[in-house]
């Protein structure tokens, strides 16, 4: 199967320029002005842009959590992400506390092998260090491909590790050449004020977020980054919502240390104020929560100033029945919203579109620094010769509306119900094949692969 895409304004990280790109057995084989090569198939980009395809490093599909089921699984969800532009996701699996990774890798493959549209990959989420799972790093990272390992500072009892694991594990993880990401926030604290907030009868989802003020999200931020300084490891905080949070990533950076810091599109778009709806607010019940308006100038400040380098979902859907298992109870209402189909089209028409940031700065935050950071460049995340064939034509003029009722997420509900967008990801090419085009899913269940990911090299 080979394909030629004429005359698109190719984007990269660091490039812009008009060129035709000619693809074969999955992958970029030549690029340059008026190829003159024989095609199976051609496509008339004049006008597009062209992105490589997007990564979204944070999604939780088909997921035990809070006594349900993440709502979208390996097939909905990589579907859903393929409309949306992006071609990869990593999703994490979650050790059971007192069982080993391998039985996890095993659980969650039950669930993936075969099933995935798009292309995934795994975090491994470390529930329970000690030297069982200690000695699981090393092939995890060497046979698996799985690179990167997960911790919960916050969810004590089933999630969270503490610090003596955490630095067991940090240097651990460092020794094997691996990563160590986490879920920043204070769980101690956080658990005291869910418990305070129901003790006093305060049940509604507005007390969620009450519980979880920025101070716990900063605190677990500062205290991460010193661990990873003490013993070297290359860290990296999921979902970071906050200034507080931001100002120690800025810190370490000063004593010349890098922590990697990702956020999500719902915490550059969308604001606490959502939390003044009473029930309604339960769909943007995520943990953290929506922030202010000061913390998403701050995250906008720094994918500019580039402190902030990816932004990712944390997609992690529950249909509405689900949402009411905390109808009288905050504390009980599944975490998590769906968003892995919206990334690319609101960063790009909140982001580019709106002049917060360069078509160059967009690629790099939602694709480039991702394949970078997880050992998978250049293989994805750019648009050169021998990379594989991942790309979005995008038309930058287009206006559509996002809604529950044209969204592909299996959602009956969305975040962003009615929000105008301007951008849309025309079509979606996965590995050379059209994977979306006229609306329409291309591609069968199955064709997504699991990437082995390389030895993280921390090069940003
Ligand atoms: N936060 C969520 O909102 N959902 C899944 C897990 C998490 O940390
Ligand atoms: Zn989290
Ligand atoms: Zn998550």
């Amino acid at each position: 199967m080979s394909l030629l895409i004429k005359n698109g304004r190719i984007i990269t990280s660091s490039d812009d320029y008009i060129a035709d790109i000619y693809i074969e057995n999955e992958k970029i084989k030549q690029i340059g002005m008026g190829l003159s090569v024989k095609a199976d198939q051609t496509i008339d980009a004049t006008g597009k842009l062209i992105f490589p395809g997007g990564i979204d490093p944070h999604v939780h599909l088909d997921m035990p959590f809070m006594g349900t089921f993440s709502s979208d699984n390996y097939e909905t969800g990589t579907g859903a992400a393929l409309f949306g532009g992006t071609t990869m996701v990593i999703d994490f699996i979650l050790q059971t506390q007192g069982k080993s990774l391998y039985d996890a890798l095993k659980e969650w493959k039950g669930r993936s092998d075969g099933n995935a549209v798009g292309d995934y990959s795994f975090h491994m989420a470390v529930t329970d260090f000690n030297e069982n799972t200690k000695a699981e790093i090393k092939d995890l990272i060497e046979k698996e491909g799985i690179t990167s390992f997960k911790t919960f500072m916050a969810y004590k009892g089933a999630l969270m590790i503490d610090d003596r694991q955490m630095v067991g594990l940090m240097n651990e993880v460092k020794k094997q050449g691996g990563m160590v990401t986490t879920h920043a926030t204070n769980g101690d604290m956080i658990d005291y004020l869910v418990a305070k907030h129901r003790g006093e009868g305060k049940l509604s989802p507005l007390y969620h977020y009450l519980s979880q003020p920025e101070i716990t999200e900063a605190e677990a931020s500062g205290r991460f980054s010193d661990m990873a300084f003490q013993t070297g490891v290359t860290a990296y905080i999921v979902h970071m919502t906050c200034e507080g949070a931001h100002n120690h990533v800025r810190d370490a950076a000063r004593r010349n240390q890098k922590v990697y810091a990702e956020t999500c599109i719902q915490y550059l778009v969308l604001d606490a104020s959502l939390y003044d709806k009473g029930f309604e607010s339960a769909k943007w019940v995520m943990s953290p929560p929506l922030r202010e308006k000061k913390d998403q100038a701050s995250l906008w400040a720094g994918i500019n100033q580039g402190s902030v380098q990816v932004v990712a979902t944390d997609h992690c859907p529950f249909k509405w029945e689900q949402k009411k298992l905390g109808e009288n109870d905050f504390s009980k209402i599944p975490n998590g919203h769906p968003a892995i189909e919206h990334r690319m089209e609101l960063l790009f028409s909140e982001g580019v579109h709106k002049g917060k940031i360069s078509l160059n700065k967009f690629v790099e935050v939602s694709s480039t620094n991702t394949a970078k950071i997880f050992g998978m460049y250049p293989r994805k995340g750019c648009i050169s010769p021998g990379s594989d064939a991942d790309l979005v034509i995008f038309d930058p003029n287009k206006q559509h509306t996002l809604s529950a009722k044209t969204h592909h997420m299996n959602c009956d509900y969305s975040g962003y119900e009615g929000w105008k967008v301007t951008g849309k990801c025309e079509t979606v090419i996965l590995r050379g094949e059209v994977a979306i085009q006229n609306n329409k899913l291309l591609v069968k269940k199955g064709y997504g692969q699991f990437i082995k990911r390389n030895k993280t090299t921390g090069i940003i």
